[in-house]
C-alpha cells in the first residue's frame, strides 16, 4: 500500500498526522498506524468519475467505545457491556443523578437564562467552583489567584487544549505516559504537537505498581519534561500509588523540574470522597510549583454526553496565571470557540448550593460503594467456582475498572461463547456489573481459564 510521507509536509496538520503515525508505528498499537496511513494515502486517487474519497479504507473502530458498537450488534439477551467505564444501576441501567435532575430542573424554572455564547474560556462561576472543588477551598493557589481554569469539552477536551497549549508554549515538548494507559492519551498528545513517551507503571507479575520502574524512567527522562499522572483510579489497571509512594514522585519530579499534568477523570470514584481522591494534586500545588489539571465531570456527576470538564494550570504568580488564559484563549477559539452551557450550568447549580453538594457527594459515595462491592462479589464468586489463580487483585485495584490478567484470545472466546464485551487487554468496567450479572461473568472467567487459549 503506498503511503504519504507526512514527515516532510509542510502544512501543520500534516506534520501531526506524521507525528501520530510514527507514534502508532513505534509498537503501541499494532496494524492500526497501517490502516490510519492508508486512510490518509493517495488523496488524488479515484477522482476519475468517481468520489474524492474512494481511496480511502474503512478505519477500524475505536478500541473502547467500538467495544459498544459490536455489543449493540449482537441480539443475545444475556449480552453484557463491561467495555466503556460508563455506572449502570444494580438494574443494569444507565443513571442520572436525583442532583441533575434537581439541578436541571432549577434552571428550567429559571426563566431570566438566555442561550447566549459563552465566554472563550467558558463558565466564569464553573471554572471557580471546579477549581475549587480540585483543589480544595484552602488551596494556596486559589487565595494568591494564581490558577487560570478554563471550561473544555470534558476530560479529552481539557486534555486535548492543555497538550496543545504545552506544545506551543513550554520549552519541553516531550509527555511521558504510563506504561499502559487510556488508549487515547497517546493519540491526544500527538495530535496536539507533542512526542508521547512512556514511563514503566505496571507490574504484570504482581498486577501492582512497578514503583522502582517508574521512579527509574522519571529519574532518566530529560528535565523539564512533562509526566502525565493518573489522579486516582488509574486507567485501565486500577492501581495507584500509595500517598508515600506520591510523596516520593513528587520529590523526584520536583527535583528534576518534571512537569506534572494530572489526568483527573474519576474524582471520587476511587475512595468515595472527593477530597480523598485530590490529594495527590493536592500535595503537588501545596509544594507551590506549576502544574496542569484536566478535570472531567462525566463519571462522577453522570454527565458523560454533555461534556463538562475543566483544565486547570497552576502558576507561580497571578500575572503569569492571567497571561496564560490569555493564551488558552487563542488555542480554544479556532479548536470550537466556546464550549457548551448547559452541563457546566448543570455543575455550577450542585457545587454553589450546600444542599446539592451534599446530596452530590452521598450518590457518589453510594456508586463507589456499588463497584466495591461487585469487586467483592465477583472476587467471592471466583474462589466459590474454585477458579484456578491468584484473584485477589479484584478486590485490591481501584475505581471503576478491573484490569483481570485475561489475554486477547481469551477475551474473544467470553464474547463469542458468552456474549461479554470488554477491551482487548482484558480490561473490564465493575461499574457495568450487578448482583444479577456477577455469575455469568464468574462462569465466563472459569471456563476461558481452565480452558488453554
Ligand atoms: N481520562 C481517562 C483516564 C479516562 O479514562 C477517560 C474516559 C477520560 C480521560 C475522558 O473522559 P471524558 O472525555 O468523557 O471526560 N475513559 C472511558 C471512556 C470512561 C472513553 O474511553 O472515552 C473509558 O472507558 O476508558
Amino acid at each position: 500500500m503506498k503511503t504519504t510521507d507526512f514527515s516532510s509536509s509542510s502544512s501543520p496538520s500534516d506534520r501531526r498526522i506524521g507525528a501520530l503515525l510514527r507514534h502508532l508505528n513505534s509498537g503501541n498499537e499494532l496494524g492500526i498506524a497501517d490502516r490510519l496511513s492508508s486512510v490518509y494515502a493517495s488523496p488524488t486517487s479515484g477522482v476519475a468519475g468517481g468520489s474524492v474519497f474512494a481511496h480511502l479504507v474503512q478505519a477500524p473502530e475505536d478500541p473502547i467505545l467500538g467495544v459498544t458498537v459490536a455489543y449493540n450488534k449482537d441480539p443475545s439477551p444475556i449480552k453484557l457491556n463491561l467495555g466503556v467505564g460508563a455506572y449502570r444501576t444494580e438494574e443494569g441501567k444507565p443513571l442520572v443523578l436525583n442532583v441533575v435532575r434537581k439541578a436541571e430542573q432549577q434552571l428550567i424554572n429559571d426563566k431570566s437564562r438566555i442561550k447566549e455564547y459563552l465566554p472563550i474560556a467558558g463558565l466564569v462561576e464553573f471554572n471557580k467552583l471546579s477549581a475549587k472543588l480540585i483543589l480544595g477551598a484552602d488551596s494556596p493557589a486559589i487565595r494568591e489567584n494564581r490558577i487560570t481554569t478554563v471550561e473544555c469539552l470534558s476530560g479529552t477536551g481539557s486534555l486535548r487544549v492543555g497538550g496543545e497549549f504545552l506544545a506551543k508554549h513550554y520549552h519541553q515538548k516531550t509527555i511521558y505516559i504510563t506504561q499502559p494507559t487510556w488508549g487515547n492519551h497517546p493519540k491526544i498528545f500527538t495530535l496536539a504537537g507533542l512526542t508521547v513517551k512512556t514511563y514503566r507503571y505496571y507490574d504484570p507479575s504482581t498486577r501492582g505498581l512497578n514503583f522502582q520502574g517508574l521512579m527509574e524512567d522519571l529519574g532518566a527522562a530529560p528535565p523539564g519534561a512533562i509526566v502525565l499522572l493518573h489522579a486516582c483510579a488509574h486507567n485501565p489497571t486500577g492501581v495507584d500509588p500509595t500517598i508515600q509512594q506520591w510523596e516520593q514522585i513528587r520529590q523526584l519530579m520536583r527535583s528534576k523540574g518534571l512537569m506534572p499534568f494530572f489526568d483527573s477523570a474519576y474524582q471520587g470514584f476511587a475512595s468515595g470522597s472527593l477530597d480523598t481522591d485530590a490529594k495527590p494534586i493536592r500535595m503537588f500545588v501545596a509544594d507551590g510549583g506549576e502544574c496542569l489539571v484536566a478535570q472531567s465531570y462525566a463519571k462522577n456527576m453522570g454527565l458523560y454526553g454533555e461534556r463538562v470538564g475543566a483544565l486547570s494550570i497552576v502558576c507561580k504568580s497571578a500575572d503569569v496565571a492571567g497571561k496564560v488564559e490569555s493564551q488558552l484563549k487563542l488555542v480554544i477559539r479556532p479548536m470550537y470557540s466556546s464550549p457548551p452551557i448547559h452541563g457546566a450550568s448543570i455543575v455550577a447549580v450542585i457545587l454553589r448550593d450546600r444542599n446539592l453538594f451534599n446530596e452530590w457527594t452521598l450518590e457518589l459515595k453510594a456508586m463507589a460503594d456499588r463497584i466495591i462491592s461487585m469487586r467483592k462479589q465477583l472476587f467471592e464468586a471466583l474462589r466459590s467456582r474454585g477458579t484456578p489463580g491468584d484473584w485477589s487483585h479484584i478486590i485490591k485495584q481501584i475505581g471503576m475498572f478491573t484490569f483481570t490478567g485475561l489475554n486477547p484470545a481469551q477475551v474473544s472466546f467470553m464474547t463469542k461463547e458468552y456474549h461479554i464485551y470488554m477491551t482487548s487487554d482484558g480490561r473490564i468496567s465493575m461499574a457495568g456489573l450487578s448482583s444479577k450479572t456477577v455469575p455469568h461473568l464468574a462462569d465466563a472467567i472459569h471456563a476461558v481459564v481452565t480452558k488453554a487459549l
